[in-house]
């Protein structure tokens, strides 16, 4: 499955690779394609993993899914 996140508060690559790593943390994400410009993230996943869980990743790494 994909979800593509629209998240709020990245500045820099270290925030691009921060929300990344915080999804790719997720048992059962495969990967987060995060972007900079276009400030989403396009996350690859197993059906179990829910929305919520992957807002709260990105809302505990200090951004917000918007
Ligand atoms: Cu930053």
């Amino acid at each position: 499955m994909k979800t593509l996140l629209k998240i709020d508060g990245m500045s820099c690559d270290h925030c691009v690779k921060h929300v990344k790593d915080a999804l790719e943390e997720i048992s059962g994400v495969k990967s987060a394609k995060v972007s900079l410009k276009e400030n989403s993230a396009d996350v690859e996943h197993d059906a179990a993993v829910t929305l919520a869980a992957m807002k709260e990743a990105v809302t505990e790494a200090g951004y917000e899914v918007v």
